[in-house]
């Protein structure tokens, strides 16, 4: 224990992610930044990235429902790294380019309204479910960083 905190206060001088930053908040193996600021989809993951994070990628429904218990202390709508801008109606993780494998879609969505929803939103009026939604729509947005734990022997 004494050897692992060693290790990561060095780490952390290192500037290694071992714990989460202020205003962040912990779950799991990741650190989440939930914004009180609204901005478009490419604003909010331009942010993201500016901390080093990216929108958050939803894969459980253990991730998906910790989600939702801090979005419902703050309210309104959040962006997530959700987006089939690339191919319509082929949904991706845009950090990751991988297909959303888990999902949690509201009944009917996604519809690209008009054509033009390629951005994934969750929270608001669809509470733990997902919709799509047009990227140039200004709302919150939620950052995730993977937390870097050293290794240990
Ligand atoms: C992660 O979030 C879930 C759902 O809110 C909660 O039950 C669990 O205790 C949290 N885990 C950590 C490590 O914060
Ligand atoms: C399609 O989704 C939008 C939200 O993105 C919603 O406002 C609209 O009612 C939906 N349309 C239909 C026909 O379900
Ligand atoms: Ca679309
Ligand atoms: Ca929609």
């Amino acid at each position: 224990m004494f050897y692992y905190v060693l290790i990561c206060l060095f780490a952390c001088f290192q500037n290694i992610v071992c714990q989460c930053q202020n205003g962040w908040i912990h779950n799991s193996t990741s650190c989440y930044y939930f914004s009180d600021n609204t901005k478009t989809w490419d604003t909010s993951s331009a942010s993201c990235q500016a901390h080093h994070a990216e929108l958050a990628v939803i894969e459980t429904n253990e991730e998906n429902m910790f989600i939702w218990s801090e979005m419902t202390k703050l309210g309104g709508f959040f962006w997530l790294d959700g987006t089939d801008e690339f191919s319509e109606g082929q949904w991706e993780w845009a950090s990751t380019g991988e297909p959303l494998d888990y999902s949690n879609w509201f009944p009917g969505e996604p519809n690209n309204s008009n054509g033009q929803e390629d951005c994934l939103l969750t929270g608001g009026v669809y509470k733990t479910f997902w919709n799509d939604s047009p990227c140039s729509n200004q709302i919150k947005y939620i950052c995730e960083k993977k937390l870097e734990n050293p290794v240990i022997g």
